[in-house]
C-alpha cells in the first residue's frame, strides 16, 4: 500500500471492522482539531491553567480541558462507544449500553509545555466492551494485551499519528488543507538499539540502585559499545517515545522513593503505558515496568500508575538485568 494513502482508505485496505473503524476516525478528526487549537495558542485565551486540579492532583490546563472535552464529544457524537475514561476524569462516563468498544485516553499529554511552546501528545487505546449489561468501570481493568487497537498524536512542527490495529505500527501526518491524516510510513520497525536516553535526571537521587547503575552504564565511555548515549527528554512521554521509535534508544519513568504515595512513578497504566506499549511492541520495541511486560499488567484501578521502561529491544532488556540486579 504506497504512502499518500488516507486514513479511512487504509483502515478499509487492513480490513479493519467498520466499527472499530469508525471510532479510530473519529479519534483522529479529535486529534486535528486539537491540532488546530493549539496552533491558536494565545489568540483564543486557550493557554494558562483552568483552575483547580484534577484527580491526580495536578495543575490543570485550560488546553487539557479543551482537549478532553473534544475527545468526549467526538465519541458522544459518534455513537459506537460505550465507555470513554481520561487522565482528567476521576470517573469513566458512560455513552451506550450495547456499544462494542471502550476508549481511554490521555487527551493532552506533556501539557505542563503547552504555554511554553513545546510539544504535546495525545494518547488514546480501544478496548473491546462486552455487551448485553450495563457498562462499568471494572470492564475497563483489562490488560494492555488485549487491546483492539492504540495511536497517538505528537503536536509538533508537524501533527503525526502513529496507529496500531494488530497488524503492525503504521506513520501517518496531518495534511494542513484537508485536515486528513496520509500514511507516511507503513510497518514500523524500530531499531534494535539506540543512541539516546530520556528520563528526568533531576530526579536521580530519588532512583533506586538498581536504576542508577543502569544510568550509570549507558553515561559511562565505551566508543566501541556506542557509549556514553545522549539525553533528550522533552517533558512530553509521546514526543520522546516517537523519537525513539525513529531512531532507537530508550525512555524511563522508573519507580523511585520520591513520593511514598507515588512508589511505582508518575505514569498511568491504561491511558498512557499500555496503549503505548502496544503501539511499540507491533514495531518491534519493548515495553516493561523493569520486571515484565507492561501489556502483561492486570489493573486493578483506573488510574493505577506503573513503572516504564519502553524503546529498542536492546536497551529495554538492558534496563531488566539492571532492574532485576542481574548487574
Ligand atoms: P504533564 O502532562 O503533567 O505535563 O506530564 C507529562 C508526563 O506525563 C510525560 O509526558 C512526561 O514524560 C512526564 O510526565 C514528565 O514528568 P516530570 O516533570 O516528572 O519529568
Amino acid at each position: 500500500m504506497a504512502a499518500g494513502v488516507h486514513l479511512a482508505r487504509f483502515l478499509d485496505d487492513a480490513g479493519v471492522p467498520g466499527e472499530l473503524k469508525a471510532v479510530l476516525v473519529s479519534a483522529t478528526q479529535a486529534g486535528a482539531q486539537i491540532a488546530r487549537e493549539l496552533r491558536r495558542g494565545g489568540l483564543s485565551g486557550v493557554t494558562g491553567t483552568a483552575g483547580g486540579t484534577n484527580v491526580h492532583g495536578e495543575v490543570v490546563k485550560k488546553m487539557d480541558v479543551l482537549a478532553n472535552e473534544i475527545l468526549v464529544e467526538v465519541f458522544r457524537s459518534e455513537g459506537g462507544v460505550a465507555q470513554v475514561a481520561s487522565e482528567e476524569m476521576a470517573e469513566p462516563l458512560v455513552l451506550s449500553r450495547e456499544a462494542p468498544y471502550s476508549v481511554l485516553f490521555d487527551p493532552l499529554d506533556g501539557s505542563s509545555n503547552v504555554d511554553t511552546g513545546g510539544s504535546v501528545g495525545t494518547i488514546l487505546c480501544v478496548q473491546s466492551s462486552p455487551g448485553g449489561k450495563s457498562p462499568s468501570g471494572e470492564m475497563l481493568l483489562q490488560k494492555g494485551a488485549d487491546l483492539a487497537a492504540a495511536c497517538y498524536l505528537n503536536y509538533g512542527p508537524a501533527t503525526s499519528l502513529v496507529l496500531a490495529t494488530g497488524a503492525g505500527a503504521h506513520l501517518f501526518c496531518l495534511e494542513p488543507g484537508s485536515e486528513t491524516f496520509v500514511l507516511i510510513t507503513r510497518d514500523l520497525k524500530i531499531p534494535r538499539r539506540g543512541k539516546v536516553y530520556a528520563t528526568n535526571e533531576g530526579q536521580r537521587n530519588y532512583f533506586h540502585p538498581s536504576t542508577r547503575r543502569f544510568l550509570d552504564h549507558l553515561q559511562a565511555s565505551d566508543p566501541s559499545d556506542g557509549r556514553p548515549y545522549s539525553p533528550r527528554y522533552s517533558g512530553c512521554l509521546v514526543t520522546d517515545v516517537h523519537r525513539i521509535l525513529l531512531e532507537g534508544g530508550i525512555y524511563l519513568y522508573p519507580s523511585d522513593t520520591r513520593d511514598p504515595k507515588k512508589p511505582h512513578g508518575k505514569l498511568r497504566l491504561l491511558y498512557e503505558c499500555a496503549p503505548l506499549a502496544w503501539i511499540v511492541e507491533q514495531a518491534g520495541g519493548r515495553a516493561s515496568t523493569g520486571r515484565g511486560p507492561i501489556a502483561e499488567v492486570t489493573p486493578s484501578e483506573l488510574h493505577q500508575r506503573v513503572p516504564l521502561f519502553i524503546g529498542s529491544p536492546y536497551e529495554v532488556g538492558l534496563a531488566e538485568e539492571f532492574e532485576g540486579g542481574k548487574r
